[in-house]
């Protein structure tokens, strides 16, 4: 017990350390005018050096999905972020999120399965072999990215935890810590952020619970220390900083849907024929680049998805 207790205040020494250099280092970046080169968007000011310092190199293998395109660039995948908890504005995460505590990390797995429980993320993790994904990002805002993910892919993890047969749905629910995220003060979404798969879509090879990006763990404001990636739909459907995984009956009620029922569906997935009530989804701004792009019907995944939607209308936005 004594030793657990100084093992834990050990740990956050370290980080509260880790933080202060690592702010310092921004403050002297900005101090000395190299702001203006890096940041293309007018978001804060972040080097790939920087990023690099918070996190810690992982082992993967190659998840079997490469890409042609130009990936985004690390300091813009890791300064240019929706992230709700930590304020609305795009540099807010970057800016922020590093007050979250993501070690230790617990997971809870409740519902309709075999394996509920309480489970830390090591253990939770080590069980499998990381791969790396190469994924584009499609934000339902017309923005897009592509990363290099590494996580375990979702099916894995489901079929561990083994969910009996009337489990219909699995839900995801973000940390929710008022202390440490100072954009929940404000009731901006109906917090804790959830989000849902039916079972079929979590069965399905291509979401990946990410724990990294650029072969490195994740950093905060992209979701550390695991969140969801499910590259054909929304992204919002990527929920960040996962603590609780529930396998359920019945369709569960999502944040974004609650939040805007006539604009944001359950389903979500990219169409480039339904357009936001607000704006057109045909085509994106691909971050980095000049000119805009098509947007492609499941973001280019169809070919591994679109059996899933036979029978679905697809004129609607679900
Ligand atoms: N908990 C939580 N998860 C979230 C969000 C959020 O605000 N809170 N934003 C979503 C949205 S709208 C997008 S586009 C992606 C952005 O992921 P990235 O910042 O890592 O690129 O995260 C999604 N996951
Ligand atoms: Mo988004």
């Amino acid at each position: 017990m004594l030793i657990k207790n100084k093992k834990s205040w050990e740990i956050s020494e370290n980080k509260a350390t880790d933080q202060n250099l690592y702010i310092n280092r921004r403050e002297v970046i900005k101090s000395m005018g190299l702001g203006a080169g890096v940041g293309l968007l007018g978001a804060s000011v972040f080097l790939p050096s920087d990023a690099k310092a918070a996190t810690k190199p992982l082992t993967y293998i190659d998840g079997g999905f490469g890409t042609t395109e130009n990936k985004t660039p690390l300091d813009i995948v890791t300064s240019y972020n929706n992230f709700y908890e930590f304020g609305t504005g795009k540099d807010d995460p970057a800016r922020f999120a590093s007050s979250l505590i993501t070690d230790p990390w617990t997971i809870k797995v409740g519902g309709l399965c075999e394996n509920t429980g309480t489970f830390n993320l090591e253990d939770f993790i080590k069980q499998h072999e990381l791969q790396e994904r190469i994924y584009r990002m499609r934000c339902v805002e017309a923005w897009s990215m592509v990363i290099p993910w590494v996580g375990i892919p979702l099916a894995e993890i489901v079929e561990k935890l083994a969910p009996t047969t009337d489990a219909k749905f699995v839900q995801f629910e973000t940390a929710l810590r008022r202390g440490e995220m100072r954009g929940v003060r404000r009731p901006v979404l109906d917090w804790p952020y959830t989000e849902a798969l039916t079972m079929e879509e979590a069965l399905n090879p291509l979401p990946l619970l990410a724990v990294g990006l650029y072969g490195n763990s994740l950093m905060n404001q992209n979701g550390a220390p695991m969140r969801l990636v499910v590259p054909w739909k929304y992204g919002f459907k990527g929920i960040k900083s996962i603590v609780s995984i529930k396998f359920l009956k019945n369709q569960p009620m999502t944040t974004w849907k609650e939040s805007a029922p006539r604009e944001y569906g359950f389903y979500s997935n990219v169409n480039p024929n339904v357009d936001h009530p607000r704006w057109s989804q045909g085509s994106e701004r691909r971050i980095g680049e000049f000119r805009r792009r098509d947007t492609l019907m499941y973001n280019g995944y169809g070919e591994e998805v679109a059996h899933l939607y036979d029978g679905l209308d697809l004129t609607r936005n679900y």
